[in-house]
């Protein structure tokens, strides 16, 4: 992907789902406060709050594009794909009680959602997919986060010609959306090597550079100001919104 247009979508959709927010989360007295909190700026929010459509098996694109950059080619993610991902481990940590290494067979394990959802690009393409996965919710609750986590911040395996890493980032109240997901499937099938193998994000209600492919840890912190460009995601540090509603 050379370059990024900025298209002003803002489907205010009804933005009925705040309080379905039920989930493992919910037993947190952390997150519960963080969500409460939340109702009070909820105009922040609006965007990434709302639940989106979901859509038929008759509706699934017949083409999704590819658009990120190159699938790893480090002798890390290859060895990974040679033991057919035996030995990956997604690692939950930062501010977190119980640091997590989940294998890829715990993660399966955890699969609870089946979605049919539009992935927009910010260069204006859009695609409908089924995916399946964990909630990204249930999971980083495995860890319980610490009092001062405010954000969950995402590695990727990926490089670009710079050497640069792709991260992304949410919210704890973006973490906590019942539609997002750390996907494991698509279209029926593992989640091949260029999509992202084996772990991917999905966020349907965010622009697609928020769906961090290639996962490989999920990190608590109180602030993204540390974090290479300081904005919170690798396109975020090239000038790209953060907030990245659909
Ligand atoms: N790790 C990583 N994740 C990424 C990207 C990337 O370059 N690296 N590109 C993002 C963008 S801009 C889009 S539109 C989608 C594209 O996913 P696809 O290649 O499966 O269509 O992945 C997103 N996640
Ligand atoms: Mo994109």
């Amino acid at each position: 992907m050379k370059r990024k247009l900025f298209i002003a979508t803002s489907l205010s959709a009804a933005l009925s789902a705040c309080s379905a927010i039920g989930n493992k989360l919910n037993d947190s007295p952390t997150f519960h406060k963080v969500l409460n909190s939340a109702e009070d700026v909820n105009e922040v929010f609006i965007g990434t709050r709302g639940r989106v459509r979901e859509y038929t098996e008759r509706d699934i694109s017949a083409n999704f594009p590819l658009d990120s950059l190159d699938t790893p080619s480090d002798s890390t993610y290859t060895q990974l794909i040679r033991d057919h991902f035996a030995s990956y481990r997604l690692t939950v940590d930062g501010l977190v009680e119980h640091p997590q290494h989940l294998s890829l067979s715990q993660l399966q394990h955890l699969m609870n959602v089946t979605q049919i959802t539009r992935h927009d690009c910010v260069e204006g393409w859009s695609a409908i997919a089924k995916w399946q996965g964990v909630r990204l919710a249930d999971v980083l609750a495995l860890a319980r986060p610490r009092p001062n986590a405010r954000y969950v911040v995402f590695y990727s395996f990926d490089r670009d010609s710079n050497d640069t890493q792709y991260y992304e980032s949410l919210s704890l109240e973006q973490a906590a959306h019942p539609q997002t997901l750390l996907a494991l499937r698509q279209n029926g099938k593992p989640i091949t090597p260029d999509r992202g193998a084996p772990v991917r994000l999905r966020i349907p209600t965010q622009l697609g550079y928020k769906s961090a492919k290639w996962v490989y840890r999920l990190q608590m912190v109180a602030s993204l100001k540390d974090l290479y460009g300081g904005k919170g995601g690798y396109w975020e540090d090239q000038g790209y919104e953060w907030y990245a509603g659909v």
